[in-house]
């Protein structure tokens, strides 16, 4: 019997600002087995990794790698942009690449940088490649630097509420996250949408109208 202890990603901790589910992702058996296999430990199970609490071996993906706290989003109007906030923690020994977002509250999503341009003014733009957050790293997303954009709001939310927010890695597995609203004024940056261009989503810019809805 083997019982070596395979340092296994830590479940993802809940803190009191965020609600997090991990979302079973399939072919991590696959995984799994390798990781057994490089162990040299013979194992009488399908998986050959101390089951974390349910199904199988989640723990190889990355979204079961990081730990996300401090949670929140912009209360905003219908048609408004917002962006979504937190620090999210890669406890893992891999590198994990956030690639993209989504939420019940807005159609388009982008995830974010903030740079200064020749003039000095804070442009946020699209983060080419996603965010990467090192083993080991953290990833703070907050006014003012990297966030979670949100395009356009499909509704207003006010202060208080709960926004949906789900974050994917690149390896296709995903967080869900509960953000609470808040009210909040600055980091008004300016959004250059001509640095996405090669991207192949120049649509954004023509949808970005700011002037509501007369
Ligand atoms: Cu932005």
């Amino acid at each position: 019997m083997c019982d070596s202890t395979i340092p296994v990603a830590q479940a993802v901790r809940v803190t009191s600002h965020a609600r997090l589910t991990i979302r079973t992702v399939a072919a991590v058996s696959l995984a799994a087995g390798l990781l057994a296999g490089a162990s040299g430990c013979a194992t009488d199970s399908s998986t050959g990794l101390p089951a974390p609490s349910s199904t199988s071996a989640s723990a190889t993906t990355a979204a079961s790698q990081v730990t996300v706290s401090g949670t929140w989003f912009k209360a905003a109007k219908k048609a408004d942009m917002s962006a979504g906030f937190a620090v999210i923690r890669n406890d893992g020994t891999q590198p994990v690449v956030i690639v993209s977002a989504a939420s019940a509250v807005s159609d388009m999503m982008q995830l974010h940088e903030t740079v200064a341009d020749d003039s000095g003014t804070m442009t946020m733009r699209k983060k080419e490649g996603g965010f990467e957050i090192p083993a080991g790293g953290e990833l703070t997303l907050e006014p003012g630097g990297n966030h979670v954009m949100f395009m356009g709001l499909n509704q207003d939310v006010a202060a208080g509420s709960d926004v949906p927010l789900t974050l994917t890695f690149s390896d296709g597995s995903s967080v869900d996250l509960s953000l609470v609203a808040k009210d909040y004024t600055g980091a008004n940056e300016q959004y250059d949408d001509s640095a996405g261009e090669a991207s192949g989503d120049a649509s954004a810019g023509a949808e970005m109208d700011m002037g509501g809805d007369q």
